[in-house]
């Protein structure tokens, strides 16, 4: 039943992306005298992280190639979920797309690493540098992309994650039977059951009437995705934990990038490189501002979790790790090796600055 929906899906999603007068090779337009045509879909709608990371990639691209080369952004809703997405990269039917551990780790289990709560620093900065430039990272994960026909070309933040919910968060008992909606990958279910939460998936696009069904009871997301999709609008309580960053992944499709001249996979590099800088400062303001609006506009306690909050959450959240290095194997360990040492390098890096 789901081959028969996807090969469905595939078609319709073919007929969207793939019409107009111009020649196809691998999914992209090109014509006669050299114009190509590059798609790239995101999880999210306008004015989000993520729109401005493409937006910024297609004006870059286009510009670095003098027009020859042109990227149209699909905008979430346009070419189906998270999931769609991801197949439509694998498929070459697009050739960028995001893709968040969140919805990949159904896939690719070692990505699970960006699902674990408490695994990262406390400071966005020394996870910057981490999650963009450890090349270690990007070539352990990268050939478990592979494996599944995806090119690894980005990491990078898009704010903490906050829990909304319709009733205060303190600690880990609040969670007991608390109906929380997450991405669908297994251990970010397992995360909340560790805290005793009843956690159920669904698209993001039905995250809202969710809650204002009470089907479900809470949600967490960055807090500006909580300000755009409205869910601040249909829950009494924001809590800020800083327990998870919300890391996204930028993906090619593999026979595309591999099969581009040397001088336009290089212009991709340089274009990927520039982003990292520029979406890390985006999100900080973009996350600030819209906090400013939830709290002008919303009729919402928001609130932050103290040291010793946290630390009990820390603790709940600890057999994650085991739990992680079952679903994600010896490849597993080593990237939870090679992050951990990493993050504690550039921590003692910062301190000594
Ligand atoms: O919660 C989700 O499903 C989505 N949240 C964000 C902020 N980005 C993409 C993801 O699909």
């Amino acid at each position: 039943m789901r081959h028969l929906f996807l090969a469905l899906f595939s078609s319709l999603a073919l007929a969207l992306v793939g019409c107009g007068d111009s020649s196809q090779q691998d999914g992209q337009q090109s014509d006669t005298a050299g114009q190509q045509t590059w798609k790239f879909a995101i999880e999210e709608i306008e004015g989000s992280v993520q729109h401005q990371y493409a937006t910024e990639f297609a004006k870059r691209i286009e510009e670095r190639s003098n027009g020859r080369i042109s990227v149209t952004v699909y905008p979430y809703g346009q070419l189906g979920t998270s999931s769609q997405l991801t197949e439509l990269a694998q498929l070459g039917q697009i050739q960028f797309a995001m893709a968040s551990p969140g919805h990949l780790g159904s896939v690719i289990p070692e990505v699970q690493l960006f699902s674990q709560h408490f695994l990262f620093s406390d400071d966005e900065t020394v996870n910057h540098k981490v999650l963009t430039s450890n090349q270690p990272l990007y070539d352990t994960l990268g050939a478990a992309y592979r494996e599944k026909n995806l090119h690894l070309l980005g990491i990078f933040q898009e704010g903490w994650m906050a829990w909304t919910a319709n009733k205060a968060i303190e600690s880990p008992a609040d969670f007991e039977g608390l109906k929380i909606r997450t991405m669908n990958s297994p251990l970010l279910i397992k995360a909340y059951e560790l805290y005793g939460a009843n956690p159920t998936t669904m698209a993001y696009s039905e995250v809202y009437s969710g809650l204002q069904l009470n089907m479900i009871d809470a949600q967490v997301n960055p807090v500006f995705a909580i300000e755009e999709m409205s869910f601040y609008e249909v829950q009494s309580h924001l809590v800020q934990g800083r327990h998870l960053p919300f890391i996204a992944t930028v993906v090619s499709n593999p026979q595309f990038f591999d099969g581009l001249p040397e001088p336009d996979r290089k212009m991709v590099m340089d274009v990927k490189r520039e982003l990292d800088g520029m979406i890390f400062d985006f999100q900080r303001e973009l996350n600030a501002k819209r906090m400013d609006i939830i709290r002008e506009e919303g009729d919402i306690a928001i609130t932050s979790l103290s040291e010793e909050q946290r630390a009990a959450f820390r603790e709940a959240s600890l057999p994650i790790r085991d739990e992680y290095r079952k679903l994600a194997g010896e490849r597993g360990d080593t990237l939870l090796k090679i992050v951990t040492s990493a993050i504690a390098a550039a921590e003692s890096e910062d301190g000594q600055q």
